[in-house]
């Protein structure tokens, strides 16, 4: 087990990650990665498992493509990235392009056309089954995906194959491209829906290491429903200068700006894993 503090000091870690990595171009999709720090930080080092080589058991598939800097930091934390690499995010020629490629280390699938990811984490976890794997499939997705037709069917038909090992992290950042998605196209109670289409479903405050920890625990009963779990965020999260951004979905911005943001975030000099428990 990773201890809060420890997840806490990663999470820190990520964060500035994600700030160099956008100061490098001048500009990414720094509030969603700032936002998903913690749930990357609990996932990664906490709660999916490894093989003893090292190696991923459980899956994570990443609806939200332009949500990526969030996985590509956390891979960085990992090592699985050089933070030289890291820093041509969004670059001409650079292999992390802003939504990812699949193929890509760390990355299973294409995400940059909204909506899919869902319906292929439903299609790993039943092969895994077939295969007669005990691999867990997380799948993050956003609250402006809820608004796709195909998210729901997704959502169906892993109820209908009892689908325990599937886990659904929403992203609710209440805000999409076009504005607040409560304004666009409302999308609540979520947790009410997903439990109607079957689902075991929670919300939390997704930037509360210990609310977290409690809430992926709870996935981990043997159970026959898969799992769906609000994650309510704060794009910016951890970065006055972000947060207090009117409109977050993509920001870019002066040197200035990403120099301030590494001094609000403070250092975290040295941190690196190689692996995690
Ligand atoms: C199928 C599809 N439709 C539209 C888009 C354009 N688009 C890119 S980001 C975005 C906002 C989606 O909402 P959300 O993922 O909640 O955004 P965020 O919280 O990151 O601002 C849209 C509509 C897309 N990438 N894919
Ligand atoms: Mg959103």
């Amino acid at each position: 087990m990773t201890t809060d503090e420890e997840l806490s000091r990663i999470a820190t870690s990520i964060r500035r990650r994600c700030v160099t990595m956008c100061r490098g171009r001048g500009q990414g999709y720094v509030g969603q990665g700032l936002a998903l720090a913690d749930l990357m930080a609990s996932l990664y080092f906490d709660e999916m498992r490894r093989d003893p080589t090292g190696a991923l058991h459980d899956r994570f598939i990443l609806s939200t493509g332009h949500s990526a800097i969030a996985l590509y930091a956390t891979l960085g934390e990992l090592g699985e990235y050089a933070d030289e690499e890291l820093a041509t995010y969004g670059m001409d020629a650079s292999r992390i392009e802003e939504s990812p490629l699949a193929g890509l280390p760390g990355f299973h699938i294409t995400g940059g056309s909204l909506g899919q990811g869902l319906s292929q984490a439903v299609g790993f976890a039943l092969g895994d089954r077939l295969r007669g794997s005990d691999a867990r499939t997380f799948c993050l997705i956003s609250d402006g995906e809820l608004q796709e037709g195909q998210i729901w069917e997704a959502i169906m038909s892993a109820a209908h194959y009892r689908l325990g090992s599937l886990v659904l992290l929403i992203d609710n950042n209440r805000m999409q491209a076009d504005g607040d998605t409560a304004e666009v196209m409302g999308i609540e109670p979520i947790p009410d829906k997903l439990a109607a289409f079957g689902f075991a479903a929670q919300r939390v405050d997704a930037n509360n290491l210990p609310a977290l920890r409690a809430a992926l625990e709870a996935t981990r009963a043997q159970s026959d429903r898969p799992h769906g779990i609000v994650c309510d965020t704060l794009p910016g999260k951890g970065v006055p200068t972000i947060e207090a951004y009117e409109k977050v979905h993509y920001v870019r911005a002066g040197d200035d700006v990403w120099a301030q943001a590494l001094a609000e975030i403070g250092s975290t000099a040295g941190v690196r894993h190689a692996s995690a428990e």
